[in-house]
């Protein structure tokens, strides 16, 4: 049995789009960083971190959104979320998570002026290909989530970064996307990060 443990609007807005684009059940233990959940002394004993996403896979604790997204872009293949039998464009998925948790996603907590150099990498990065990896991958939904949440707070200035919005407005048209989008924004977004 799966359980996500998210706070809407949170990093963990990434797995859960994984969850529902692979289709499989799954316990969804939705946090509230207002009330403290997360430091609910219950949740402090599956991920001392007190983070989301935080992950049970029958009972084993698995945190970071790029392990959850790997793990469930592996179990469940035939979801098409990680290429197959091509090392090299499997790596460039995990390449593409590795920029975004280590680079894009502190950026945040640094200002405005390095969240536009980052995504600037970034446009540069996915240099006019529809999908980070070439196909569809979990990089995809790892990278909008980053945008999405700049997205919710403004965003950048209309047309500064032509790659990464049309990367946003084809995520966007993705089912999964917007039945995520709905729940959370349903619960009532947290947006710590
Ligand atoms: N490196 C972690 C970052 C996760 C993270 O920063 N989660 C934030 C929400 S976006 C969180 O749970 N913050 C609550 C806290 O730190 O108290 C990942 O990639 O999963």
């Amino acid at each position: 049995m799966l359980t996500l443990w998210f706070a809407p609007g949170a990093s963990s807005m990434a797995p859960h789009i994984a969850l529902h684009e692979v289709g499989v059940p799954f316990d969804a233990r939705p946090m509230s960083f207002h009330k403290k959940d997360n430091r609910a002394p219950e949740f402090l004993a599956l991920n001392p971190e007190g983070k989301v996403p935080t992950l049970s896979i029958d009972g084993r604790i698995m945190t970071e959104v790029a392990g959850i997204l790997f793990y469930l872009a592996r179990r469940f293949p035939e979801a098409g979320l990680l290429p197959v039998n091509d090392p090299e464009a499997e790596a460039q998925v995990v390449s593409w998570m590795s920029f975004i948790a280590a680079t894009v996603h502190p950026a945040r907590r640094v200002g405005e002026q390095r969240l536009r150099e980052v995504f600037g990498f970034a446009e540069a990065k996915l240099a006019g290909r529809d999908w980070a990896a070439g196909a569809y991958s979990i990089a995809d939904i790892h990278l909008f989530r980053l945008f999405w949440r700049w997205m919710d707070s403004g965003g950048p200035a209309p047309g500064s970064f032509p790659g990464i919005s049309a990367h946003y407005e084809r995520m966007m048209a993705r089912p999964a996307v917007r039945r995520v989008l709905e729940i959370e924004a349903g619960i009532g977004y947290e947006l710590p990060g």
